[in-house]
């Protein structure tokens, strides 16, 4: 038996769900500041294991923090089919990022329960820890450590901007699971997600089939050169880590124009040190973001910014050290749960194209554990990673509809 196309989502409990989470941790602009482990996170949390019990499923969170929504399908012994995504935030970031994913799993299971459906295989609802890796590095941190990419204690010692670890604030916001990281078993893994660029807008497509990742790479850069007084230093005797930073920020730039059409770079986070205004930086640090669909091409950037810092250093008497500080390789999702993603768009009648994700998602580290797709929608000029990122209602209930059609065919459903 399978769903007949008629039967969809509710998308106005959808859409209603979203903007009841977008109300905690709001930002400044209209989006969202619900950075990982905040007091706002757990607040989301709390909100979304209510909603979760009151769907009749039991929520089980993990040691990463990860919390698993359970229904059960026929036979509990069958493995689960996985549906879900993030629901932290960037610090300024958008309503729908991550949370689309999350509240769309959880629609699946409020929509099977006005039905009346069993599913075969059970069905959970999972949100991440730590999807954003902006307060703690890297990004994807508890679905790597679910894949086995990183230990636990590794995870638990990652540090925030107030020296903060991981696993205090875990334990502080009371999310710190005691089930085992990783041994959850999986049948599959969904996760619908906005594309947070702009081709599917612009080609007029509802649905973003995502048959590949593109890999990323965080390069951490410090460079030391010698703190002095910024009115008194005659020019020829600076050593100036700000100059160096700058000049190695350009070069990142013009390093990725040198791999078009799809080759991005840029430092989107750094730090000069002492930040006083009349004293030259004695030190520097920034985090580079590379990103490709292919490693040999992100290994050539990464070479060119070693290499080229280097010298930039050189010539300015700075001393520089460049740390990998997060990266995972392009991934290719699962062809079997891509087609199912494909024959759910066509059977509901939606337009699609195949894309690539130029944002990470877990779905890039759990594809290495189980079979993996994504279900993208547009997003309103591309934006995203911005407080003014936006959604349709329609793009929503597509994205979701596409997410539910392929979640039910992959979990069975049972004869009644
Ligand atoms: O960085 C990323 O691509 C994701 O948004 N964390
Ligand atoms: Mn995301
Ligand atoms: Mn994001």
């Amino acid at each position: 038996m399978t769903l007949t196309a008629n039967l969809r989502l509710d998308p106005d409990r959808l859409w209603d769900a979203i903007m009841a989470m977008a109300k905690i941790g709001p930002g400044v602009a209209g989006g969202n500041n619900r950075q990982t482990l905040t007091d706002a996170d757990k607040e989301g949390r709390d909100l979304f294991k209510t909603w979760c019990e009151a769907a009749g499923m039991t929520v089980v969170v993990d040691q990463m923090g990860t919390m698993f929504a359970r229904r059960e399908g026929a036979d509990p012994s069958l493995p689960p089919v996985m549906v879900g995504s993030h629901l932290d935030t960037q610090p300024t970031g958008g309503k729908y990022d991550g949370v689309l994913g999350v509240l769309g799993g959880l629609e699946i299971v409020r929509t099977l329960n006005d039905l009346g459906i069993q599913t075969r295989h059970p069905i959970e609802v999972v949100n991440w820890t730590n999807e954003e890796g902006t307060r703690f590095a890297p990004a994807m941190l508890a679905s790597g450590v679910f894949a086995g990419t990183h230990g636990l204690d590794w995870a638990y010692d990652r540090r925030d901007a107030a020296d903060k670890s991981f696993g205090a604030e875990l334990e502080r916001v009371g999310y710190k699971g005691t089930e085992p990281v990783g041994q959850r078993p999986m049948k599959a893994f969904f996760e619908l997600h906005i594309e947070q660029g702009p081709i599917l807008e612009d080609e007029g497509v509802d649905i973003g089939v995502v048959t590949h990742g593109q890999g990323l790479r965080w390069l951490e850069v410090t460079l030391v050169g010698r703190e002095s007084h910024t009115g008194s230093t005659p020019m020829p005797k600076r050593v100036n880590a700000g100059l160096g930073m700058a000049r190695i920020t350009d070069r990142v730039h013009d390093i990725a124009l040198r791999y078009p059409p799809h080759a991005v770079g840029a430092v989107g986070m750094c730090n000069v040190y002492p930040n006083s205004r009349n004293i030259i930086p004695g030190k520097a640090v920034f985090v580079v973001d590379f990103r490709h669909p292919e490693k040999d091409v992100i290994d050539a950037m990464e070479a060119a910014l070693r290499v080229e810092g280097a010298k930039i250093a050189r010539e300015l008497g700075l001393t520089i050290t460049v740390e990998e500080v997060g990266a995972f390789d392009p991934v290719t999702f699962d062809p079997g749960c891509v087609e199912a993603v494909r024959g759910a768009a066509s059977k509901l009648g939606y337009s699609h194209k195949d894309i690539v994700s130029g944002a990470g998602h877990d779905a890039c580290w759990i594809s290495r554990v189980t079979p993996t797709a994504m279900v993208m929608c547009p997003c309103v000029d591309g934006l995203s990673h911005n407080e003014a990122e936006e959604i349709t209602k329609e793009w929503a209930q597509a994205g979701a509809d596409v997410l539910f059609h392929a979640v039910v065919e992959t979990a069975g459903i049972v004869e009644r």
